[in-house]
Formats: structure tokens, C-alpha cells, sequence
């Protein structure tokens, strides 16, 4: 019903899938809701066809989130079960057809110089793990309620990346100009002639992010799929899944922010009771300290001979997990959890499994992570209007009934 005025604008339904979308045209008024999900699907759309079917929850063609759970307990995610969101409809896919020949302008530094994926590949490479996640993973968690996608936690995977450090690609151009005091990356998307260039994905961080910062090809050591942004992508460690821009066509240092509505009306921490996202809210940057359970999920959980495996995943943005405490008692009282699997680094997130016996009765497992800082996983989640970055692990916690 009110998805009518957007059916009589063919543009407008199939270029903008997002609220960042929606704000850029902020005179959608009373559709804003309905379309800052995207049109329904039940199904995955092409791009994104190879996806585990069964794993995910398509929330619409743009939005896709992989089900608590599904994706196990393993130190990275498979591709085919890794979260999607695009802001706008992807690119054709025949840019992955051939990658190599892919263009990225460098600029803000001394020499400014587009490159090809083929010229990155002849320089030295670095694979980094991280957490990819959406800003918005949890918000269906807020019981405000926020307009956005309501991921629950699934808008989130642990992946590596392969490609050029950032870092190497300034030194071979001569170095950041002075005064540039941000990282810019623009998406290769192409917006149709009469749509505002302000809607382009265009993304700054502070530029000290280069220092960690890949120009990636490869995702799990296979070249990266148009859905998670082939041929090339711009990957931030430790930030939200925002910031780094697939299909990147331009790195540049800039002295201010994009003036793209995703920078300065979108992604921002505004108070719930302000009318609008404003430039001056804080940026959602790096990712807070955030821990949640996948085994057992809420409902009757079953004891094996040796009792129950809690089981789950924790990460800390840029810093390293310290540790894990897992309550089974809604937070009452906790035990440490012992970190399993792999390190693969401060940027990707540890498992974790603590072994429990537990009469029958009821009971309610949370997770707490505290990181090498001291950072400890909130409480409560810090209310926003857009329902960003909800790590609270009261709204994480799982209700369990052993019988
Ligand atoms: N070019 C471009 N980059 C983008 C986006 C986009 O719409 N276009 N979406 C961003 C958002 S909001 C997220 S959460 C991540 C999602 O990455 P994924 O689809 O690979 O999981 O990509 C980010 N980079
Ligand atoms: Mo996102």
C-alpha cells in the first residue's frame, strides 16, 4: 500500500534499496519506512544465488543475513553464508568478469595515480582477518523499534582479505598530503543520470585507519563475488561493515568528510528523540566490544552425556578479546569461558566455549567480552535513533529451558 508512489517512480524502486537511500530523497515522508527495507523478497536474488539458502534470512534483494547459528562456530565464514547489504542496487556484474582490469584512482597523495587490479596484484599483498559487520546488526533488538532492516545478529561474519596495504600504496605515491585528515572511499556504483550525486556510497574514516586499511581481491582466498564488492574493495579493520566500500574506484585523503548523505545524514549516532540524523552526531567508526552465543539458541536445549557446550563468537573493533565470561543466570553471576580456535588477529573475532552441567530448570545465558584495553561489552545498548550498534548483552542473551 504505501509502496504505490514508489511503483510509479521505476527509478527510484529499483536504484534505492536503503535508508541512507531514503534520506537523500527525504521527501519519501510516509513510504520512508516501507521502502528503507527494500522491496520483499523471499527468495536470494542473482547476485547473491550462491548463498546457502537454508543459512540465510533474506530480509530483501539488498539485505541478507545469515541465521543465528547457522554458520557455526568456525573461525571464519564461508562465503556462501556470509551476510549482503547494499545501499544502492549493485553494479552489473560484468565488472567481475574481468577483475584485473578493475581502475582505482589514488589521490590526496603526492603523485596521484589510477591503478589497475592487475598492477596492485605485482606489489607486496597482505591478508588480514576481520569482523565484517553492519552498523545496524541488533537493531531488531531496539524495541524502538528504528526504521532500517531489523538484523538480529547475523549481519555479521569473520572473513580474510588479500590485497595491497593501504599504507604500501601512500609510500609508492609520495605520501598523504599534509592536512588530510581523512580516508575517502567511493563505491563503484552507478547512479542514473538525475539521481543526486550525494547518494553515491562514499565513506570517510580518520585517515589514520590507513595504517590497517587492504585493498582487497580476495575474500577466503577466492577473488571477491560482485555481492561482497568484486573486483576490488576497500577493507577497514576494526570499523562497521560502512566503511568498507566495495567495488572501489577512488582512494582518496581528504581535509573533510565525503559530503555523501551515507557520511553526513546517515551512520550517525544521533539521540532517538532528535528529528533527524545530523552531521554533527558522532560517526559510526569502530566497532564497540560485542560477544553473543550461537549454541545452544533460545528454546529447550539438550544435554549431551557431558552436559551442555556453550559456544559463541567475540571481537572488539580494533583491539584484541582478553576474554569471555558467560553467565547463566541473566547476569547475576559469570565464569570465565575459555577462548577456542585460532588467533587470527585483533581484527577477526575468537570463539569461545565454556562447558556446563545444568539441572533442570531455566535459565538465561548471556556473554560479556572484555577486550586488551580493559573495554568490557555494554550492559544495555546506547539508545539511537537509526538503531546502530547494538552490542548490548542483555539484548544478546539467550532464554533456555533444559528439561
Ligand atoms: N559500494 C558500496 N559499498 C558498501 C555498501 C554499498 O552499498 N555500496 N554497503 C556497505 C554496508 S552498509 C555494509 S554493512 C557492507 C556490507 O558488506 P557485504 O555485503 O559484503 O556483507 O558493505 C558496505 N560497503
Ligand atoms: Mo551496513
Amino acid at each position: 500500500m504505501t509502496d504505490l508512489p514508489l511503483a510509479r517512480n521505476p527509478l527510484r524502486r529499483s536504484l534505492l534499496t536503503g535508508t541512507g537511500a531514503a534520506i537523500a530523497f527525504g521527501t519519501l515522508g510516509p513510504v520512508r519506512s516501507a521502502f528503507a527495507q527494500g522491496a520483499p523478497a523471499r527468495s536470494l536474488p542473482a547476485y547473491a544465488a550462491f548463498k546457502d539458502a537454508g543459512s540465510m534470512i533474506v530480509h530483501s534483494a539488498n539485505t541478507i543475513e545469515t541465521r543465528r547459528g547457522a554458520a557455526g562456530n568456525g573461525a571464519l565464514t564461508t562465503v556462501n553464508q556470509l551476510y549482503v547489504r547494499n545501499n544502492l542496487t549493485p553494479p552489473s556484474a560484468d565488472i567481475v568478469a574481468k577483475p584485473d582490469d578493475w581502475v582505482v584512482q589514488i589521490e590526496g597523495v603526492r603523485r596521484p595515480k589510477s591503478l589497475t587490479v592487475r598492477e596492485l596484484k605485482a606489489m607486496r599483498t597482505e591478508r588480514v582477518a576481520m569482523v565484517l559487520q553492519c552498523s545496524g546488526n541488533g537493531r531488531g533488538m531496539f524495541p524502538s523499534k528504528p526504521s532500517g532492516t531489523p538484523w538480529q545478529v547475523g549481519a555479521a561474519g569473520c572473513v580474510m582479505w588479500t590485497g595491497v596495504p593501504v599504507r604500501d600504496l601512500v609510500h609508492a605515491t609520495g605520501g598523504v598530503l599534509p592536512g588530510m585528515l581523512f580516508m575517502t572511499g567511493t563505491g563503484g556504483e552507478v547512479l542514473p543520470v538525475g539521481v543526486d550525486a550525494k547518494s553515491r556510497v562514499e565513506r570517510s574514516v580518520p585517515a589514520a585507519a590507513m595504517e590497517d586499511a587492504v585493498l582487497a581481491w580476495e575474500i577466503n582466498g577466492q577473488p571477491i563475488p560482485l555481492a561482497h564488492g568484486g573486483p576490488l574493495r576497500l577493507v577497514v579493520p576494526g570499523f562497521t561493515g560502512v566503511n568498507s566500500v566495495k567495488y572501489v574506484k577512488k582512494l582518496a585523503f581528504t581535509t573533510v568528510e565525503s559530503d555523501s548523505s551515507i557520511q553526513q545524514t546517515d551512520y550517525r549516532m544521533t539521540p532517538s528523540a532528535e528529528a533527524a540524523i545530523r552531521p554533527t552526531d558522532p560517526s559510526v567508526w569502530q566497532m564497540p566490544p560485542k560477544s553473543w552465543i550461537n549454541t545452544p539458541l533460545a528454546g529447550v536445549a539438550k544435554l549431551g552425556a557431558r552436559g551442555l557446550l556453550i559456544q559463541g563468537v567475540a571481537f572488539a573493533g580494533v583491539n584484541a578479546v582478553k576474554q569471555v565470561d558467560v553467565s547463566m543466570d541473566g547476569g547475576a553471576t559469570w565464569q570465565r569461558a575459555a577462548l577456542a580456535g585460532p588467533d587470527l588477529g585483533r581484527f577477526a573475532w575468537r570463539q569461545f566455549e565454556l562447558p556446563v552441567q545444568l539441572p533442570a530448570g531455566q535459565y538465561v545465558l548471556a556473554s560479556r567480552v572484555t577486550d586488551v584495553r580493559g573495554n568490557v561489552q555494554v550492559e544495555n545498548r546506547v539508545e539511537n535513533k537509526a538503531g546502530y550498534l547494538n552490542s548490548s548483552w542483555r539484548d544478546h542473551a539467550v532464554a533456555i529451558t533444559v528439561a
